[in-house]
């Protein structure tokens, strides 16, 4: 189910008001993501601290929320704008794609969170719709 110009607006006007607390966002989302889908601890154990809100946690959660941030910006074109990422985490990282969904989900839950007057639920079905399209672009190369 393709983003549609409105979904694309609502995921812009939605990121304008929360981008400055990205990296709030991205420590929580990773943090919950660790503790409640304990399996994608594999990916991180070069990791001294693997605790909510650890040193690494913390970096982590901000580079990732950058590569959403990025994905915002390129919404046009997820698989083009993605592909060098999708590659890292497909030939590189080899993270399991059903992951993406995962981390996906652990963010929309921080978002509705954190921001409960903005996320409205027309907020909420285009961050969901793009997130998912997020998550297929990275999955991109797997195929
Ligand atoms: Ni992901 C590195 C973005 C999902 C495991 N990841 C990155 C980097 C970005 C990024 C950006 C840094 C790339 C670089 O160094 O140039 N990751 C994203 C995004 C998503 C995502 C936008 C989905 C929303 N990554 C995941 C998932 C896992 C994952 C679901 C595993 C469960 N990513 C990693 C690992 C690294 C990584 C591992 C390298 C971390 C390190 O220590 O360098």
């Amino acid at each position: 189910m393709s983003l549609t110009a409105k979904d694309k607006d609502a995921v812009k006007g939605f990121w304008a008001k929360v981008g400055g607390k990205a990296e709030a966002v991205g420590t929580d989302a990773l943090s919950r993501m660790l503790i409640v889908y304990p399996q994608t601890k594999t990916y991180f154990s070069h990791w001294k601290d693997l605790s909510p809100g650890s040193a690494p946690v913390k970096k982590h959660g901000k580079t990732v929320m950058g590569g959403v941030a990025d994905a915002v910006a390129k919404i046009d074109d997820l698989t083009g704008g993605l592909l060098n990422l999708s590659e890292l985490h497909a030939f590189t990282l080899r993270v399991d794609p059903a992951n993406f969904k995962i981390l996906s989900h652990n963010i929309l839950v921080v978002m509705a969170i954190m921001f409960p007057d903005e996320f409205t639920p027309e907020v909420h079905v285009a961050m969901d719709k793009f997130l998912a399209a997020l998550s297929r672009a990275l999955a991109e190369k797997y195929r």
